[in-house]
Formats: C-alpha cells, structure tokens, sequence
C-alpha cells in the first residue's frame, strides 16, 4: 500500500510539473499599435519612468511626460539654451537609477556659437525640471553627427558622441567627438577609465545613436557613411575604426589599421544603410517572440528591426523587419516593466508620434 501511495504521489507530482510549464506559454502572439500621440516636434528620447509616464525629449528644448493609459501630455521645462542646427538640438535623456532618493534628468543638447554640444543634470519637483549644472560641455558639434544616447549602468552614465563632420577626431583619445564617454552620476570622471582624468571609454566612432546593456554588455547603434551602419558590443579603451573602418575588417586598407590598431568588428552591419538610432533590449514573455531580442528603431528604413541574439549574447543569429513603412521615420524606443513597447517617429510632421506596441 505505502507503495501505491509513493508511486501514485510521484505521479502526481510529474503531472503538476508538466502543469506548470504549461503555463507558462511562450508561443508567438499577435502584436497591435496603437498611436497615443501625433503632432509631436521631432520627439527624440523615450525613457519609461518609475512614475509610470513615458519621458521624453523634443528636438526644440522641450521634456514631457505622457500617460501610456489616457495619452495627456504634460510639458516639464522647456530648456531656453537649446539651439538646433541640422541634426543637433535637445538629443539623449537618462534619469537616475534611484530616481525617487536622487531626482536627476541627465540631458544632452547643442548650444551657443560656434556650436558646441553638452550635458546638463536637472533637478525634477513638483512638475517641473530646475538647477540645470553643467556635466561636460565644450564637446565638438556640427550640422550632422552629434550622436547621442545616454545610458546609466550602476552608478555610471556612458554617453555616445558624433565625429562632428571631422574625420580626424574619432582617433584622436583627446577629444570628446566619436566616443563613447564615461562619467560618475555626478559627473567626475571614474578613476577606472581606461585613461586618467579622460572620459572616454571607446573610441573610433562616428555616429552612434542608440545604446543599451545586455546583461554585463553595452551594444550600440552606430550610422555608418554610405555603407555600413553598424551594431557594436562596446568594450573598455576599445577603437571600433572610424573612419578607416567600415564595419568588418574585411576591405584593402582596412586589414592593416585592424591589425595595428585591435579594432573590434562590428557584430552585424547592413549596406545599403538603414539609418539606425534607438535600440532596447527586450526580455519579456509578454512578447515571448521577441524574448533576448535588440529592438532597433530605424529612420532611414522605416520600421523596427528585431535582432535576436544567441544565449552567449555575443552575436545576431535572426532579423525580422515590424511595422514595415507604418509610421515612416522612427528614433527611439522603449519598454515598459510588463513588456509593452513605445516608439517615438522623427518626420518633421504631423506623423511625430508616439506609439504603443502590444498584445
Ligand atoms: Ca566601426
Ligand atoms: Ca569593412
């Protein structure tokens, strides 16, 4: 008898173990857009937040919120010292990890004459942005190819910086112009950078736009010139080439440089180019087919690109193109903690949006 009952009970627990995987469906869903706001100017950065409202940047100098569930926009600050001059204007935005303890929005955005780029830190109360300080500025800026993405990982803020339309200032570790860049929150320069009192952290760069972690990585998104638009995986003190490489080290004149020099390659790279900008990294199973998948919104080519990764994250083993030419030109994107997606488009008219992704 006591056997019966033994055997019966493993029974059952094998059953529930089956349940419970069950359970837990990752089959592909079906996906639906919904457009929560248009009219917008040229939004540039969506940071989900822990109030639940959507952050976001305008070209111009404007930061607002808006609530994912009702669509109201709210305007925060208006920043008076933003000047736009081609692709420059009011670009990246993070806030700070422990937001609630440290109410910090990091900004970066061209201003005076001649035109330079910087990046500021505001203090956020009672609906409103103040006390801007100044982190780092003097960085090169021109019409084209100012970057930039903020990211905060721990308690250290990387930040993506264009070539500036001056192709000798990539290789040249002394300037802020095709890096990536590495500060302390409050904005000193970490003692483990790879070179002392030097923000960089990689350079050879010559537009990137999106970055995010993965993991214990940093991937970027880079515009490349006529060919070769890039995603890198961003190591410390690294050159990832420009301008004498194009993605691959696999053309004359690029094996040499390579070789000198230990560039690091490129992960995946698309000629005829894409334009991309923004990326997130999504893990969720509330899209189960986009789990360990970069998303990477794409101006040039009009759609969001999923890039799934292999379990090492260390390489693209698939591409799938979304929303296909459905909302043109798009920037940024961004996830909620239950899995929803939002983008925001860059056209320059009425179709700047913001639009949700969800089952
Ligand atoms: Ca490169
Ligand atoms: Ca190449």
């Amino acid at each position: 008898m006591k056997k019966i009952l033994f055997a019966a009970g493993v029974l059952l627990f094998i059953i529930a173990c089956k349940k419970d995987r069950n359970d837990e469906d990752l089959s592909p869903v079906d996906l639906k857009t919904k457009i929560l706001v248009s009219n917008l100017n040229l939004p540039w950065e969506l940071v989900y937040g822990p109030d639940n409202l959507i952050w976001f940047t305008e070209k111009g100098g404007k930061i607002s919120r808006i609530n994912p569930t009702n669509s109201e926009v709210t305007t925060l600050h208006t920043i008076a010292d933003v000047k736009v001059q081609g692709e420059g204007g009011l670009l990246g935005m993070a806030l700070h990890p422990n937001f609630n303890a440290n109410p910090f929005v990091y900004v970066f955005y061209g201003y005076g004459t001649p035109y330079k780029n910087k990046l500021v830190k505001f203090s956020y109360a009672n609906n409103g942005l103040s006390n801007p300080q100044t982190l780092l500025d003097n960085i090169p800026a021109s019409n084209n190819h100012n970057g930039s993405r903020l990211l905060i990982v721990g308690d250290k803020l990387f930040i993506t910086t264009g070539d500036a339309e001056d192709t000798s200032l990539p290789q040249n570790v002394s300037s802020l112009a095709g890096k990536t860049l590495r500060l302390n929150l409050d904005g000193s320069i970490p003692t483990d950078n790879p070179f002392p009192n030097n923000p960089m952290w990689s350079y050879g760069h010559r537009n990137a736009q999106g970055l995010v972690s993965v993991g214990n990585k940093i991937f970027s998104s880079e515009h490349g010139p006529a060919s070769d638009d890039e995603v890198n995986i961003i190591e410390k003190g690294r050159n990832y080439g420009w301008p004498t490489v194009r993605g691959k080290c696999n053309e004359t004149g690029e094996t040499a440089f390579c070789n000198q020099n230990n560039v690091v390659e490129s992960i995946i790279e698309w000629t005829p180019t894409i334009a991309p900008s923004g990326m997130t990294y999504y893990n969720s199973n509330y899209i189960p087919q986009f789990k360990n998948s970069l998303l990477l919104a794409l101006l040039k080519g009009q759609r969001l690109m999923q890039l799934k990764l292999n379990d090492a994250q260390t390489a693209v083993i698939e591409t799938n193109d979304l929303f296909v030419g459905d909302f043109d030109r798009i920037r940024a994107v961004t996830q909620s903690p239950e899995g929803k997606i939002y983008i925001c488009t860059s056209n320059g008219n009425s179709k700047d949006q913001i639009v949700e992704i969800s089952r």
